[in-house]
């Protein structure tokens, strides 16, 4: 047993001292009020059973004591890790939406709310084939879209197509105002030994009797504007019934773009869609518009500026390809 002496102002202040010193344990033997340096003090006399530790162990116990808090509190915050990974994800929906897949197309293939990625995957499989154009060309196939979408460009890569598939094909260039446009085009016939005819818009008939030998006809147009006003477009195609409107739109901003033109076009019979630029799409998801309801279907993807390599028909199963590119369908977590 170990007895102790205990000084201090108050008996409360005492007791305390021999807790810290002897533990919960001790016991008390007796108390009473000495005088100390002219002040009275309550002194308590106080014993225990077995040797308390030593203070160098105490530190130790309570290092190790802190260690296992800090283990608890990392513990803690794995598990609250795991529980938010644990949460319901975020439906496909929102996953698909925050990609720049169009609200409209996501409700045409999700069915209240209950989408999952098979069911997704069937539907836009399903839904492509429909969306690529099939029927053959005209002779007399106009190119028309907004400045820079790539119309000229695209229009001699397919003409270096046609060219290649033993077709017999002539470049008509109603974009006579631009400047340096005509340059852009003569550049181009040159290489590729095109024969090349330039004529304002109101004389497009005029132009096409010139060119009525050829198979096929290639017509660049100026971007639309109110100088070359849509009014023009459906003179054109009341010229003849061989020619036929193919609207040349850039990936990165058709999903904004299309239904602005496509209002503008109204009325006029819009053959097909020529989509260009489309390696340059970060991921898939803004392409989802070709699913609007009402559009052409899509008959050429142009996938950069190399003539005439970047350039291709479009079919299905490459289109379907184009679809999924870098298309997220699991929602991740931030490591
Ligand atoms: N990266 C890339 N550039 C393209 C593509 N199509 C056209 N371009 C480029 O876009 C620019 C504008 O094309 P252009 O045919 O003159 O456009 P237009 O004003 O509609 O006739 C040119 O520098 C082309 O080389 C494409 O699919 N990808
Ligand atoms: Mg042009």
């Amino acid at each position: 047993m170990k007895v102790q002496k205990f000084r201090a102002r108050t008996s409360v202040e005492a007791l305390a001292k021999v807790k810290e010193t002897l533990g919960e344990d001790a016991v008390i033997l007796s108390t009473r009020r000495v005088r100390e340096g002219g002040r009275w003090l309550y002194e308590m006399t106080a014993a225990i059973d077995f040797e308390p530790p030593e203070p160098e162990v105490l530190t130790r116990k309570r290092e190790g004591f802190s260690l296992v808090l800090r283990e608890i509190e990392d513990l803690k915050g794995l598990i609250r890790g795991l529980k938010a990974s644990l949460k319901p994800r975020n439906p496909l929906g929102e996953i698909l939406l925050e990609q720049g897949v169009p609200v409209e197309v996501l409700k045409i293939f999700g069915s209240n709310g209950d989408l999952n990625k098979e069911v997704f995957l069937k539907k836009v499989s399903d839904a492509v084939a429909e969306r690529v154009e099939t029927r053959p060309f005209s002779r007399v196939l106009v190119f028309i879209g907004q400045a820079g979408v790539g119309k000229t460009t695209s229009l001699i890569k397919l003409a270096a197509r046609l060219g290649c598939a033993g077709h017999q094909v002539a470049l008509l260039s109603l974009d006579t105002v631009r400047v340096g446009a005509k340059e852009q085009i003569s550049r181009y016939a040159e290489l590729l030994d095109l024969p090349l005819e330039f004529a304002r818009p109101e004389e497009f008939k005029e132009a096409l009797e010139i060119l009525k030998k050829y198979d096929y006809v290639l017509v660049d147009t100026p971007a639309l504007s109110p100088s070359f006003p849509e009014s023009y477009l459906v003179r054109f195609l009341k010229a003849s019934s061989e020619v036929s409107l193919h609207l040349v739109l850039r990936a990165t901003d058709a999903a904004l773009a299309i239904r602005r033109v496509l209002k503008r076009l109204q009325g006029l019979a819009v053959r097909s869609l020529v989509i260009t630029h489309l390696e340059a799409l970060e991921t898939s998801g803004p392409l989802y518009w070709i699913f609007l309801p009402g559009l052409p279907p899509v008959s050429f993807l142009s996938t950069g500026d190399q003539v005439p390599e970047d350039f291709e028909r479009a079919t299905p199963k490459r289109l379907l390809g184009l679809l999924l590119r870098n298309l997220e369908m699991e929602e991740t977590y931030a490591a």
